[in-house]
């Protein structure tokens, strides 16, 4: 029988805009969401996997395993980002109940290779957070790559990183985990800040998501701070303020209408030991190395902001 769903296991750091990615896939209805392996990253463990916990209580999916993760980098020590996200995770204004539900035995790295030997080759995994759960997975579990259909990520910077001038915090937080992920063979695609830097949310997308129902509404509340800015700004830098940007948001929107998005099919390599460009995704292209060029990695290039947007609200308004 003919699948009608993509089954994804959704590995993440929520994280205020690991949340938005989450609703907009739950959403969509076009994903058979395995699992959810929440890793530590921009928070520590002790936040994302409970964070992860109170996703799924607030959207009614408490079917969903939530698999035990890794607390730190596979060779380094942890990389969190201190209060990016707000002391919880989900900034300074939403605070969910303390979750019912409980965290699963099993771990993240086997539960992926389990289910990948499942589904037989159909297995996507959706990745948003530092990749250290996948990194133990194939270090682990050496023939998983060839049971896995494809891996997206949101991560990598091919221009001006955010944690360092070079690195983006997700591959930053574990480059040596990212390296394995993209040295492991499968088919690859990375929504880097390259991308994510353009897909802004603004006041009248926050104002759409404020006169939703309930979840929509908690949408607002996560990414209020990131359209309107610090408390710093000056009334005139406020009205000025184009809105801010949810990177994970981008890579569930490749995921569910990868037309939105314009892809470059490039070779991406991780620095895992420069002094000053630890965590660096470079993209090869044809002819920029001596050596043999593979490319293995649509890399996101340019996206449609208004449609972006447009699915990020109606994707979530499904769950209110
Ligand atoms: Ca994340």
């Amino acid at each position: 029988m003919e699948r009608t769903k993509t089954p994804v296991i959704i590995d993440f750091d929520p994280g205020l805009d690991d949340a938005v990615c989450f609703m907009m896939m739950l959403g969509s209805g076009k994903f058979d969401i395995l699992g959810l392996c929440p890793v530590s990253g921009n928070k520590g463990l002790e936040f994302t996997e409970p964070n992860a916990l109170k996703l799924c209580e607030l959207c009614g999916c408490t079917d969903i395993p939530v698999l035990r993760g890794a607390k730190k980098g596979m060779f380094k020590e942890r990389r969190t980002s201190g209060d990016v996200h707000g002391s919880s995770g989900f900034g300074r204004h939403v605070n969910l109940p303390e979750p019912v539900k409980k965290a699963e035995k099993e771990y993240a790295w086997d539960f992926v290779y389990r289910k990948a030997k499942e589904y037989s080759g159909e297995l996507e995994i959706l990745a948003i957070g530092p990749l250290t759960n996948l990194g133990i997975a194939f270090t682990k579990y050496p023939d998983l790559s060839k049971h896995l259909k494809r891996i997206v990520i949101m991560g990598g910077a091919f221009a001006r990183g955010n944690w360092t001038a070079a690195a983006e915090y997700n591959i930053y937080a574990d480059p040596d985990a990212a390296r394995i992920v993209f040295e492991a063979g499968v088919p690859m695609a990375m929504m880097g800040l390259d991308i994510c830097m353009q897909a802004v949310i603004n006041k009248d997308d926050l104002a759409r998501l404020d006169n939703g129902g309930k979840v929509s509404k908690v949408a607002a509340d996560l990414v209020r701070d990131r359209v309107n800015g610090p408390d710093t700004l000056t009334e005139e830098q406020r009205r000025q303020r184009k809105g801010g940007i949810l990177c994970d948001a981008v890579a569930a929107c490749y995921m569910i209408c990868p037309d939105i998005i314009e892809t470059e099919f490039v070779e991406v390599r991780v620095e895992t030991k420069g002094t000053l460009t630890e965590g660096k995704t470079y993209a090869l292209r044809p002819f920029t190395e001596t050596e043999t060029y593979h490319p293995n990695t649509y890399a996101g290039v340019s996206i449609d902001r208004a449609r972006f947007t447009d699915l990020m609200i109606k994707t979530i308004a499904n769950l209110d």
